[in-house]
C-alpha cells in the first residue's frame, strides 16, 4: 500500500464501512504518515459490488471521525440519570467499577441474570458486533437478549417456506426484467443495489415498488403500488390466486421441488378472489390483476424472470414474518428461482459459514438462563418480564433511548436510580446520558475487524487506519479487561483479534446450508485484508434452481408441517396488523391514522445525527399526510403538529402531500432528543407489541391522531 498526495507524504488502508447496510462498501482511507491523521476517505473502486462510492453519510466520513464531541475518556455520572453531567475517570477505575458491581449481583440471590447485556448493529463486523461480547455474558451468565428489533420476522418467515433467507447473487440482477421493490426503499438503503436495477432497467426491466408511501426509490419507479400498511401478505395471497386462476404457474418446478401445492391452490382459490383484497390492501382490482399478470408473465411480456427485493419496511407489523413466508412462496409458482439473478432477495446473510460458535461460545450459557427480547426493553426495565428485574444494563453498538419502541417507558426504565447502566458508545448519545459509566469506543478507522455482508457475496477485513483517538477502545479489549477483572478463564479472551478473525473463517458453522457449506474454504485472513474476497459461489449462483431447499422436507413448504405441528396454519394467510382500522376500529376511532416511520435518508437509524452536515442535510422533522386528512384537521402546510397516541406525543412540521394515501402519515427518523425542541422522537408512539414469527419490532404498526399546535 502507498500513494502520493500533494505535498505530504501519505499511505492508503483499505477498510470496510461497518454500519448497519446491506452494502458494506469497501473503503480506501488516506492517511498523513507524518502525523498518522486520516485526510480523505473514498470508496474502494476495486470492490466489484460497492465500485468506488459510497453513500452521503459516508462520504462524510471523517466529520464523524473527528467530530469534537467524540468521547475519548471514560467517565462517571455526577449528574442526575438523562441530565448528562459527567466526570472524567481512568480505565482501571471504570472497569473495577463495573467488575465489582457484576460480582455483586452475580453473587446476590437475583444472581447474574438480573444483567443484561444490551446490543445491536452499530457496527456489523464479525469481532466488534459479536465475539468476546457473547463470550463474556455468557460465561458470566447474564441475562441472554433476543436481537429482535431489525430482522427476525422475516429471517423466521423466509424460515417457514425456504429453510433459509431468500437470497441470491444480486450482482446477477442485472438479468431480471421484472424487479419488484417491496417494503424496500432501496434507492436510499440499498444504494449499489438501486445501481444494478438501473443496469437491469437499462437492459429493459420494469421496476415497481410497493410501499404504502411515496418513497424516493417509489418515486423513482416505473409503478408505485400504494398498499394499505400492513397488507402486504393478502396482496401476495390475491397475486397466488390469479395465478393459480389462470393457469401461469409453473407446475414443473411446484411439482419437483414444492410440498403443499394443492393445498396452497385450494386456500388461494376459495379464501382470497381479487375483490377481497382490494377491500384488504385498499388497491383496485384492475390493479392487483395486473400486478399479477406482470409478475407471472414477466418472461412473456418482458423478455425475462421476476425479482422480488423483499426488504425490512413491510416486517414491521403484526403479520410482518407471515407476509414474508408468503411472498417468498411466489418464485416457487412462477418457477423463477431457476435463473440466477431471479427469484427473491432478503439476505445473502446465511451464505457466509463463518463459525459462530467458536466466536460466541453458546456452549457457556448456564442451563436455564432467561432470554429477553430487545424489543421489550421497556418491560425488562420496568421488571414486567419473567425471572425477576435487571439490575445492571451494558449498552454497547446500540442507542436505545432512541431507536426502541415505547419511548418514554424506556427513558423512564433507565431513569431507575438502583439501576446500574454502562454505555459504550463513540459520543454521547441519548442512552449514555442515562449512564452510570461511559466507555469511549473507537470507531472503524481505529480498528481491526473481519466482515461479511447481507447484501453481497464477498468477504473483507477492515485494516486499521489511524491510531485509537484519546482512550478510545475497540469492544473486544474491554470484554479482555471485563474478562481479567472478573477472573475469567484467560483462554476466553487472549487470541488477538487477528487470530480469532482468522479462525472464526476456518470451520463451517453448524447451521450452513447446503451448497454454501464451502463457501469461506481456502479464503484467507491476509487476502480479505488486501481486499474484497468472493465467496466460492459459482458466477450464475442460484442456490434453489434444483430445489434444495434447507427445509426439514428438503422441498419449498408451501405447506409447512412444521407450522401444523407447532399448532399453527400450516399455509400462508392473512395476518392484518395488531392496530388496524379495518380490524380495530374502536382504537381507530381515537387514533385513526396508520404511521410509517423509516429512517431518514442523511441517517442509519439514529447514528450520523450529531453530524452537523448530515442533521442540516436531514432538516426539520416533518409529518407527510394526505391534503384530505389534513383539511379535516384543519392543518396546513408548514404548520407544526403534534403527533400522539396512548403510549406518548412528539412535534413535527406538517408536509401536505399526495406522497401517501389518506388514512397513512409518514415522519423520518431517527432524530435524538436532544437535538428536538420538545424532547422526543418517533418512538415516543411506537408499541413493543411484537410480530407474529420472530418476535420482531412493530416500529410501522401504529396508529396515531394528529393535531395542529396553537400558534
Ligand atoms: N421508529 C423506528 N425505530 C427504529 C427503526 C425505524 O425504522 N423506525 N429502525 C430499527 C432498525 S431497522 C434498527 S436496525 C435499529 C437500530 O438500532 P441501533 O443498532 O441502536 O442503531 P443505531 O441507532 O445506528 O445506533 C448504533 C450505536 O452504536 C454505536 N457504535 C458504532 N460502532 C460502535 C462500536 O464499534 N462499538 C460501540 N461500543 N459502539 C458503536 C454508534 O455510535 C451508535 O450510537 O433501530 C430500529 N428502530
Ligand atoms: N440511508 C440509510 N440506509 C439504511 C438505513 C438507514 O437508516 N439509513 N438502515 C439500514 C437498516 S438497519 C435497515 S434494516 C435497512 C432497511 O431498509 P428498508 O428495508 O428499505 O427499510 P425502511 O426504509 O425502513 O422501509 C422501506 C420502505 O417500506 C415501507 N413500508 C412501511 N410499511 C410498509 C408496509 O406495510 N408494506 C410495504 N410494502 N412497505 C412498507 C416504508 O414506507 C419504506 O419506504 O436499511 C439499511 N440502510
Ligand atoms: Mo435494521
Amino acid at each position: 500500500m502507498g500513494g502520493r498526495h500533494a505535498l505530504t507524504q501519505v499511505h492508503t488502508v483499505k477498510g470496510v464501512c461497518p454500519h448497519d447496510c446491506p452494502d458494506t462498501c469497501g473503503m480506501v482511507v488516506t492517511v498523513d504518515s507524518a502525523t498518522g491523521r486520516a485526510v480523505d476517505l473514498r470508496g474502494d473502486k476495486d470492490h466489484p459490488f460497492t465500485r468506488g462510492f459510497l453513500c452521503q453519510k459516508v462520504n462524510n466520513y471523517l466529520d464523524r471521525v473527528y467530530h469534537p464531541d467524540r468521547l475519548l475518556h471514560p467517565l462517571k455520572r455526577v449528574g442526575r440519570k438523562g441530565e448528562g453531567r459527567f466526570e472524567r475517570i481512568s480505565w482501571d477505575e471504570a472497569i473495577r467499577t463495573i467488575a465489582d458491581r457484576f460480582r455483586t449481583i452475580a453473587a446476590s440471590e437475583e444472581g447474574p441474570q438480573a444483567i443484561l447485556p444490551y446490543s445491536y448493529a452499530g457496527t456489523m463486523g464479525k469481532l466488534m458486533y459479536g465475539s468476546l461480547d457473547r463470550r463474556f455474558f455468557h460465561r458470566l451468565g447474564a441475562s441472554l437478549l433476543d436481537r429482535t428489533i431489525c430482522a427476525t420476522a422475516g429471517a423466521v418467515g423466509c424460515d417457514v417456506t425456504l429453510g433459509t433467507r431468500a437470497m441470491i447473487d444480486p450482482e446477477a440482477a442485472v438479468n431480471a426484467k421484472f424487479i419488484v421493490n417491496w417494503g424496500s426503499n432501496t434507492s436510499v438503503t440499498n444504494i449499489h443495489f438501486w445501481k444494478i436495477e438501473h443496469e437491469a432497467r437499462k437492459r429493459g426491466a420494469k421496476i415497481v415498488t410497493i410501499d404504502p408511501y411515496r418513497s424516493p426509490t417509489a418515486a423513482k419507479s416505473d409503478w408505485w403500488i400504494a398498499t394499505r400498511p400492513g397488507t402486504d401478505g393478502a396482496l401476495a395471497l390475491g397475486v397466488m390466486h390469479v395465478i393459480f386462476r389462470e393457469g401461469w404457474q409453473d407446475d414443473e418446478f411446484l411439482s419437483r421441488y414444492c410440498v403443499g401445492v394443492s393445498e396452497l391452490r385450494q386456500r388461494v382459490l376459495t379464501e382470497y378472489p381479487v375483490a377481497k383484497v382490494a377491500q384488504i390492501t385498499g388497491l383496485s382490482v384492475e390493479e392487483i390483476e395486473r400486478f399479477a399478470r406482470e409478475y407471472a408473465r414477466a418472461k412473456e411480456l418482458f423478455g425475462g424472470p421476476a425479482l422480488i427485493r423483499v426488504n425490512y419496511g413491510l416486517q414491521r407489523h403484526g403479520g410482518g414474518g407471515m407476509a414474508v413466508r408468503t411472498i417468498v412462496c411466489l418464485p416457487a409458482l412462477t418457477g423463477d428461482w431457476r435463473h440466477a439473478g431471479a427469484g427473491a432477495l432478503l439476505s445473502t446473510s446465511k451464505a457466509y459459514p463463518f463459525d459462530d460458535h467458536y466466536l460466541t461460545r453458546p456452549d457457556l450459557i448456564p442451563r436455564g438462563t432467561r432470554t429477553i427480547n430487545m424489543v421489550q426493553l421497556a418491560e425488562a426495565l420496568h421488571g414486567e418480564l419473567p425471572g425477576g428485574p435487571v439490575r445492571a444494563l451494558y449498552v454497547y453498538n446500540s442507542n436505545p433511548a432512541a431507536v426502541n419502541p415505547d419511548q418514554s417507558r424506556v427513558l423512564s426504565g433507565l431513569a431507575r436510580e438502583d439501576l446500574f447502566t454502562v454505555v459504550h458508545d463513540q459520543f454521547q448519545t441519548d442512552t449514555a446520558d442515562y449512564a452510570d459509566i461511559v466507555l469511549p469506543a473507537t470507531t472503524q478507522l481505529e480498528h481491526f475487524d473481519i466482515h461479511n455482508s447481507y447484501g453481497h457475496l464477498y468477504v473483507q477485513a477492515n485494516n486499521p487506519a489511524i491510531r485509537p483517538l484519546g482512550e478510545a477502545k475497540p469492544n473486544t479489549e474491554v470484554f479482555r479487561l471485563l474478562g481479567r477483572a472478573m477472573g475469567f478463564e484467560p483462554e476466553l479472551f487472549e487470541e488477538s483479534d487477528e487470530q480469532i478473525a482468522a479462525r472464526s473463517l476456518g470451520a463451517p458453522g453448524a447451521e450452513t446450508p447446503e451448497g454454501i457449506a464451502s463457501a469461506l474454504r481456502g479464503i484467507t485472513l491476509d487476502a480479505a485484508r488486501a481486499g474484497p474476497v468472493r465467496l466460492n459461489l459459482p458466477r450464475d449462483w442460484a442456490p434453489f434452481a434444483n430445489g434444495e431447499f434447507p427445509t426439514p422436507s428438503g422441498k419449498c413448504e408451501l405447506y409447512s408441517e412444521r407450522e401444523a405441528r407447532a399448532g399453527r396454519d400450516p399455509l400462508p394467510h392473512y395476518v392484518p396488523p395488531h392496530e388496524d382500522p379495518q380490524t380495530k376500529p374502536e382504537l381507530a376511532a381515537k387514533y385513526p391514522l396508520q404511521m410509517l416511520t423509516p429512517p431518514a435518508p442523511s441517517f442509519l437509524n439514529s447514528t450520523f445525527v450529531n453530524v452537523d452536515t448530515l442533521r442540516k442535510s436531514a432538516g426539520e422533522r416533518t409529518l407527510e399526510i394526505h391534503p384530505i386528512d389534513a383539511a379535516a384537521r384543519g392543518i396546513d402546510h408548514g404548520q407544526m403538529v403534534t403527533v400522539f397516541n396512548a403510549r406518548g406525543r412528539f412535534r413535527a412540521k406538517a408536509l401536505v402531500a399526495d406522497s401517501v394515501k389518506p388514512g397513512v402519515v409518514v415522519t423520518l427518523g431517527l432524530w435524538w432528543r436532544k437535538f428536538t425542541d420538545d424532547g422526543a422522537n418517533c418512538n415516543t408512539t411506537t408499541s413493543t407489541a411484537t410480530t407474529d414469527f420472530g418476535g420482531g419490532a412493530t416500529f410501522f404498526d401504529n396508529l396515531v391522531e394528529v393535531a395542529a399546535v396553537g400558534v
